[in-house]
């Protein structure tokens, strides 16, 4: 359209649920509001500020947003359900700072705001930008700068996009379950808990480089082989450094010594290797391996009388099966389990975190 926009609101926008688009022209370095929505009830609109050649841009939002920016299967989880659409007339020579705003009842579940990208789909795939933050509350708002290419935009966590992964191959040796070569099995009521080579389950999360560290993928529950290999798929657009998190039942948390660069089609980590593979140095050599700290039985960070106490008891009372009090894996809870958590309380044993 031509001509100046005025008297328009969260009440009053225009409705892009046809095939038009709103166009405004010569959208320079000021901030240029296209108020848009998918819907005459969900207002969603778009700012932008063009710091390169001023031109004009069109903007339309559909509800939904699918796994290949304008086609694929729609993303169910983890963004939020808009897809808004952003072209420049002229291609080329176009700097914009580009602002999205949306409301909760537009965010689909397990969509976690504090670790959440202004996603761009081009080239065929969706370029997540570092992790941007948001601002309002309800409406929220999120901005992302220096945009050089248009077309499909929405806001969503890095895993937003079913079936994209790529493998993280970790290999993590835990104190609770190493027997000086392997680890043994995770013991049940009625023997391995696990099927095959499955030694016990670790969770794995994947954390921002940079404070406040931020959540960005995960948690994973990932199968731990006896031979401390455990493959994660992890989201294949990771590709900046971030930490890796483990976590498991009754061990301690353990973050990689540094962030580990993503940006590969597999990653491979492997704690055992050196003290250093562990922030903070965090790790005990067994038997020429660098292994967790265990005895965390309540996985409150830190190894004392609190973990001493449920093993006590649980020990009192003979208690057999897949136990958070049974820090060795055996399927009982008895003097073989108070003897880790003992050593490593009396050590101060604790998680180190960035
Ligand atoms: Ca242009
Ligand atoms: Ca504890
Ligand atoms: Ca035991």
């Amino acid at each position: 359209m031509n001509g100046l926009l005025t008297s328009y609101d969260s009440l009053r926008y225009f409705v892009t649920n046809g095939t038009g688009s709103l166009k405004l022209n010569n959208v320079g370095n000021s901030p240029v509001l296209f108020p848009v929505g998918s819907s005459p009830s969900s207002y969603t609109p778009a700012t932008i500020i063009n710091n390169g050649t001023p031109d004009d841009f069109r903007v339309r939002v559909l509800e939904g947003l699918l796994s290949s920016g304008d086609a694929g299967i729609p993303v169910t989880s983890k963004a939020v359900n808009k897809t808004w659409l952003i072209e420049e007339t002229t291609p080329g020579g176009s700097d914009a700072d580009i602002t999205l705003q949306w409301n909760t009842s537009n965010e689909l579940g397990s969509f976690n705001r504090n670790s959440a990208y202004l996603m761009h789909y081009a080239n065929n795939d969706w370029d997540f930008g570092p992790i941007q933050p948001f601002s309002g509350n309800n409406p929220f708002q999120m901005t992302r700068a220096n945009v050089t290419s248009f077309s499909p935009f929405s806001i969503g966590n890095i895993d937003a996009i079913p079936g994209n992964v790529k493998t993280l191959y970790l290999t993590v040796f835990l104190e609770n379950l190493f027997n000086g070569t392997t680890m043994n099995k995770a013991q049940g009521s009625t023997g391995d808990q696990f099927s095959g080579t499955v030694a016990d389950h670790i969770s794995v999360e994947i954390h921002d480089f940079a404070p406040p560290f931020a959540l960005v993928a995960g948690p994973y529950m990932v199968e731990m082989n006896t031979d401390g290999t455990a493959p994660v798929e992890v989201p294949a657009p990771l590709s900046a450094n971030y930490y890796v998190v483990v976590k498991h039942r009754n061990s301690i948390e353990t973050w990689s010594g540094t962030p580990l660069d993503f940006g590969m089609p597999a990653i491979s980590y492997d704690f055992s290797t050196a003290i250093s593979q562990a922030f903070g140095s965090n790790l005990k050599l067994l038997s020429g391996k660098f292994v967790f700290y265990g005895g965390d039985v309540n996985q409150d960070g830190v190894v004392d009388t609190a973990d001493i106490t449920p093993v006590d008891n649980d020990s009192a009372g003979y208690l057999s099966g897949y136990l958070d009090s049974d820090v060795n894996g055996d399927g009982i809870v008895d003097t073989g389990d108070m003897t880790i958590v003992d050593n490593n309380a009396a050590g101060y044993v604790g998680s180190a975190t960035p």
